[in-house]
């Protein structure tokens, strides 16, 4: 079976791409004054860097204000504090990446119960009645075209295995899922099944410099976002087996190219986090405007491999570290 080295997969809306210049806090001082929160998953992750580049970008289009603010960690424990102070706050709309599909449903509750309107960005809750919409990749899809890449990359043959955060993030485990589906569709594949690495690069590293170890006869990795990526790239150097192990990643942060670029990384599924921004601030005006607003918004994700990471099309995809 022929897979896609680049494929660009159109899904659902894509708003207009552009950067602007901005900061943690943006106020243009005029056009009716809400004030609009957004709740990054964690801070420092330029997957989030750049989807608040996307609202800041809209926020001042539409004459909003909006903060942006997040945990130092990707933990539900240390979100709940963030969540639970944006509250007090009486914002009125905010833009959340929860953490955890169960354990911020209360703070999530909070946040509504104050008068909030709440816009699910990349990850969501099991529970739908609290947010107006939710906003992510198609993560299923992404990591259904993960296995189809990684299977083409070791001729549909050999031993592979997975790595990723922690169970209970909506967005990884539909990654995982997808992955799980379409490599089973691959008899010559031997599936070691999935490790967590608590968000931690250096962890993400040592599992898989151990897997590598145990089993000599490991041929691919599926690392399902960017500090697993990284992680992931950096224990396969360790190991000295750059470019035998291949390696397929989720997001395309500068590290995570950087990496593709040497030969660590064979193929990156990028998403669109400054669509996704854009469209939370353009939904959650909707909502204080009464507008009808969809339930739930898939944006595009990217294929990138070292062959077209440079095309105008697809380098607009990778993520920035500022805006
Ligand atoms: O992959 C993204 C995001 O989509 C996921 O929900 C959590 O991890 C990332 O933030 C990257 O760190």
């Amino acid at each position: 079976m022929k897979t896609p080295t680049y494929v660009a997969v159109t899904i659902a809306l894509s708003a207009a791409a552009t950067l602007a210049g901005c900061g943690g806090d943006s106020d243009s001082g005029s056009g009716g004054g809400r004030k609009i929160t957004f709740v990054q998953g964690v801070k420092g992750d330029e997957f989030y860097i750049s989807m608040a580049c996307g609202a800041q970008q809209k926020a001042r289009e539409l004459g909003v204000k909006l903060d942006v603010t997040g945990a130092d960690k990707w933990d539900a424990s240390l979100q709940t504090p963030v969540v639970n102070a944006v509250a007090a706050k009486s914002p009125d709309a905010v833009l959340i990446a929860p953490t955890d599909t169960q354990a911020l449903r209360r703070p999530e509750q909070q946040l509504k119960s104050r008068g909030a309107k709440v816009i699910e960005v990349d990850t969501k809750l099991d529970d739908g009645s609290i947010r107006e919409t939710a906003i992510s990749s198609d993560n299923e899809r992404g990591g259904m075209l993960a296995a189809q890449t990684l299977a083409n990359l070791v001729q549909d043959r050999g031993t592979v295995a997975a790595i990723s955060v922690k169970p209970g993030i909506s967005t990884t485990d539909a990654r995982l899922k997808g992955f799980e589906t379409e490599i089973k569709k691959h008899p010559g594949i031997t599936y070691l099944g999935v490790q967590y690495n608590d968000d931690d690069p250096a962890k993400a590293a040592s599992i898989v410099t151990s897997t590598i170890a145990s089993h000599r006869d490991l041929v691919g990795v599926f690392a399902a976002n960017v500090f697993s990526g990284e992680g992931a790239a950096t224990g396969i150097e360790q190991a000295g087996k750059a470019g035998q192990v291949k390696l397929v990643a989720f997001d395309a942060t500068p590290k995570q190219v950087e990496a593709l670029r040497r030969g660590s990384i064979q193929g990156l599924i990028a998403q669109k986090p400054f669509d996704i921004g854009s469209q939370g601030v353009e939904q959650a005006v909707a909502a204080l405007d009464k507008k009808p607003v969809p339930k739930s918004i898939s944006t595009d994700l990217v294929a990138v491999t070292k062959e077209n990471v440079d095309q105008p099309d697809v380098s607009k995809y990778l993520y920035k570290g500022a805006c």
